[in-house]
Formats: C-alpha cells, structure tokens, sequence
C-alpha cells in the first residue's frame, strides 16, 4: 500500500460533511471470526444454501441451530480489536456526521461503541440514550445473540444456551412454533426500515467507506453504489480487490485493524 493513497483517504474523510460507513465479515477477521467467503470461510465445509436459507430451516432447523450455537460460543470469546474501535470513536466524535452500517450479526460494533463511550451495559430501558447509542450500526443483516419465532416474530433478546443435540431440545416459541436466530437468511427481506435508514445515509453522504466485505450480497452492496450515483467518494479497505475496487476513489489494501486507525486518525 502506498503512502500517498492512505494521504488521499485521509484528504476525503477530513473534507466529507457526511460519511457513511459500510463493514462486512473482514472488520472482524482480526478478532477471530472467520469470514464466510475464501479460503478458511466459514462456508469452506457448508453451502450457503444448506445453512443460511428459509428452506434450510425448514428442512433440517437442528444442522442450522448447530451452526448457529457453534458460532455463537465462538463470538461470545471475541472482542472487538483495532478497527471496531476506531469506528466507534470515529462515530463518537460527531454522532451527527457518520452512519454506521454493518452486515456482520456479532454485535461487536456495539461492544466497541460502549466501550469508548465507558458504558458497562447497553441502555436498555427504552428511556435512556446512552452515549454509545450514537456509534451503534445499523445492523442490516440482524444479530445472532437474539432469538426470533419463526412464526409470530417475538425476539428474545438474551436466549440460554441451545441444545441442538436433538430436534426435540430445539428453542420454541409460547406459540408453539420454532425460535431461530434473528439474521437475515438468503431470499429473506432485510427490515425495511433498517435499510432503508442505510440507503438514505448512502444517499446523503460526501463519502462511503467500504471495509472488509467481499461487496456480493445484495441489497447492502449497492450502499456505495448508492454514495458514488450521487456524485460522493468511496474509499475502500480489504486484503484483496472487489467488486467495488473497480469505482472506487482509494483502495487500500491491508488489514482494517492497521488501516482503519492510520485512516481515521
Ligand atoms: C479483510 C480482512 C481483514 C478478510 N481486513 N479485509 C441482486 C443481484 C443478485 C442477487 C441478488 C440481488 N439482490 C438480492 C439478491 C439475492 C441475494 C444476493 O445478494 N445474492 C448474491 C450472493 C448473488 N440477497 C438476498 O437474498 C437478500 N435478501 C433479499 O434480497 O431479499 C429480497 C426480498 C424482498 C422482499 C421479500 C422477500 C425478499 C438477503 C441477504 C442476506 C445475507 N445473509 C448473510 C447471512 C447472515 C446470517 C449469518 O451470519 O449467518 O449475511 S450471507 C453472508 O454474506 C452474511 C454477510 O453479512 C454477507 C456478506 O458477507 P461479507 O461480510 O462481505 O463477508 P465475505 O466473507 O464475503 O467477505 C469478507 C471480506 O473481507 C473479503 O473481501 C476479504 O478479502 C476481506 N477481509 N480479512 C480487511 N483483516
Ligand atoms: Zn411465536
């Protein structure tokens, strides 16, 4: 990576009035989740569409809430590293400026977001605006900590432990049906509100950038696609090339956790 490139990064953040931010998997690869893409994906042994799809569950919900527990315990060990957190001060410093937009359902930008704040739990008596509310992403793709009723759609924001030995130990809901982690499945409609919130910061903004996402899965890929139509710049950040290289401003190719801090700094 060329000096000159993270100079001219840093040149159209600085001048941006408005900037929104779009992470995928990549922003948490250095804390120790593996992304889902590529050569140690966490699709490498599983076909998206034997897991991540409304059939899927339907088909065999057991195989998917393994999946899901597993990965569950897996990001409850992680914490936020380098590059979470430097977003997280980033949105900090002017809550007004920056939108925060995450496809990743691990809930680390949040964790990032009260820990620069200094807040030790989430405001979560519908009353109170904590600090770190204003870091917080819109989650486009939901979160794997809460449970949602496959039928009646009540959440469960702190489930216990599920057993997926066995169909029978499956979650369910008082209205008889199945519980399942509340993330956006392929074929699956994102929260309107929820994207649509993040196609209008899209919309608004003098500068998208684009960190640690393989830029596929539509409709969240399209954020940047958005930013640039409307006469704003892009920068990106991922170890490799994507299809957002090709309209991008700046590339920067390297790490979030190094290159995320060098550029918001
Ligand atoms: C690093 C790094 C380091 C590594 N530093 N970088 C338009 C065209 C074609 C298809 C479609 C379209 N519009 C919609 C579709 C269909 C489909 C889709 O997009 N398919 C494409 C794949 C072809 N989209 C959908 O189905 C969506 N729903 C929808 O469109 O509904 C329409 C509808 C309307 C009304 C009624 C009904 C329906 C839903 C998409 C849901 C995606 N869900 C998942 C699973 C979430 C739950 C879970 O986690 O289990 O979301 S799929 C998976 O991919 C997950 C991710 O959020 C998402 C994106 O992946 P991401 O984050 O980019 O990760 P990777 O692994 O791909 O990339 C990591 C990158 O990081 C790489 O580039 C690395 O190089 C880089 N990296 N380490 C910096 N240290
Ligand atoms: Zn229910």
């Amino acid at each position: 990576m060329h000096a000159d490139h993270l100079t001219r990064a840093r040149r159209i953040v600085e001048d941006a009035r408005r900037v929104v931010v779009l992470t995928g998997a990549g922003v948490s690869a250095e804390s120790g989740i593996p992304t889902f893409r590529g050569e140690a994906g966490l699709w490498k042994s599983h076909r998206p569409e034997e897991l991540a799809t409304p059939q899927a569950f339907r088909r065999d919900p057991r195989l998917v809430w393994e999946w899901y527990a597993w990965r569950r315990t897996l990001v409850a060990r992680c914490e936020p590293n380098q590059a979470h957190r430097a977003l997280a001060r980033f949105a900090l410093a002017d809550a007004s400026r920056t939108t925060l937009v995450t496809q990743n359902v691990d809930g680390l930008h949040h964790q990032a977001a009260r820990a620069e704040a200094g807040e030790t739990t989430a405001p979560n008596d519908g009353t109170t605006l904590g600090l770190a509310e204003s870091a917080y992403p819109l989650e486009v793709h939901g979160a794997i900590h809460r449970d949602r009723c496959s039928s009646c759609g009540r959440l469960d924001e702190a489930p216990g432990r599920v057993d997926a030995e066995s169909a029978d130990s499956l979650p369910t809901c008082g209205c008889g049906a199945l519980m399942r982690p509340d993330v956006v499945w392929f074929g699956e409609a994102l929260d309107p509100d929820v994207i649509g919130a993040s196609m209008a910061a899209a919309d608004e903004a003098d500068v998208c950038l684009v960190i640690g996402t393989s830029a596929v899965v539509h409709p969240a890929a399209s954020i940047p696609e958005v930013t640039r139509r409307r006469g704003g710049r892009v920068v990106e950040v991922n170890l490799e090339p994507t299809p957002v290289t090709g309209y991008a401003d700046v590339t920067l190719l390297g790490t979030a956790g190094s290159l995320v801090p060098a550029l918001l700094a």
